[in-house]
């Protein structure tokens, strides 16, 4: 492709899916592979269809997108919005946030989102999209950082995407917190989650590495930090695969990083991408609110689905009246 074409990316600041902008919807490109960031939207639940539609395409294309300045959202006013996107899932399959919707990751110091994960993949029922809001944001640290899965399998080399292809892994929400931990022997009391309640109930679902994007029918490595094991594998070559893998997922070139201020909003396509919440904010207070869409099971390159091995997940979220 000659750099002169409408799209070339040395020339096109922005997607394809932006080749006729809306008026109103700007879309910037902010990384190589993943990230872009909207303008020229108030994001809310009256939004006309023909915005919410635009919204989606840029997801869909950058895999997570970002808002500044959504000073007037609340809990409710994001939950509207969020719904746009398609039926919600409870805050979270395990935790009593005290809130039907809402879960809220509120730190000091370390957090459990501080490792490679994409949400809520120990049940059959993967989100499909987040809705996070910067509610309290620390005056430096505290940044996230999102990552490509669909990129990231489309630079495999030829041996490793067979390989991927032919894989199912266990997932589950009892994994081993402290083999990623920064600080392993720090307090229970500073994390975000009590372990023993995100643990409480256990869930054990088995995945395929390689998942079919319902959407946009890409193929996206799906790994992350509630991964136990490879089915068929011993311990030893779980890790051994799992790092080799997941290397490719969380390469720099890779990610984007946003560096947060309040009234931000950033929507991920959960089945394409991972994140990582950068513990740096020393005993500075920061709070970022979730909304959750519900997704459908992940199905492989051979149309087998994920399987439940332990737990019901029926109550987290409903598969029915999924948009895909
Ligand atoms: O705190 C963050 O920036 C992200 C937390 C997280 O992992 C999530 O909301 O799913
Ligand atoms: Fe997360």
């Amino acid at each position: 492709m000659s750099i002169d074409t409408p799209l070339a990316p040395s020339r096109a600041r922005t997607a394809r899916v932006t080749n006729r902008p809306a008026p109103e919807l700007g879309v910037t490109r902010i990384g190589g592979r993943i990230g872009a960031e909207l303008s020229g939207v108030r994001l809310g639940a009256d939004l006309p269809e023909e915005t919410i539609a635009r919204i989606r395409h840029a997801l869909l294309a950058h895999k997570v997108v970002f808002v500044r300045g959504q000073h007037h959202l609340d809990d409710e006013a994001q939950i509207g919005f969020a719904e746009r996107l398609g039926p919600l899932t409870t805050a979270h399959p395990t935790v009593n946030t005290g809130s039907a919707r809402v879960l809220a990751v509120a730190a000091k110091q370390g957090m459990a989102a501080n490792s490679w994960h994409t949400d809520v993949t120990f049940v059959d029922r993967v989100p499909a999209i987040s809705v996070l809001r910067g509610v309290a944001i620390p005056a430096y640290g505290g940044t996230t950082t999102w990552a490509n899965t669909a990129s990231a399998y489309q630079a495999l080399p030829e041996p490793l995407r067979v390989l991927a292809e032919s894989l199912r892994a266990v997932h589950t929400n009892d994994y081993d917190y402290a083999a990623t931990a920064e600080s392993p022997e720090r307090g229970e009391e500073d994390d975000v989650f009590d372990r023993r309640e995100f643990g409480k109930v256990p869930f054990r679902t088995e995945h395929p590495v390689v998942a079919v994007h319902p959407e946009t029918g890409e193929r996206c490595l799906l790994l992350g930090h509630f991964v136990e094991r490879f089915v068929g594998l011993n311990t030893a070559e779980s890790h051994a695969v799992f790092t080799l893998l997941q290397q490719r997922v969380t390469a720099l070139e890779n990610t984007v990083r946003w560096t947060w201020r309040e009234g931000d909003v950033a929507l991920w396509d959960n089945r394409a991408t991972q994140h990582y919440a950068v513990a740096d904010f020393d005993d500075q207070y920061r709070e970022v609110r979730r909304i959750t869409v519900a997704g459908g099971v992940p199905v492989g390159v051979d149309g087998r689905p994920g399987r439940v091995l332990e737990g019901d997940a029926s109550a987290y979220a409903s598969l029915d009246d999924l948009i895909s």
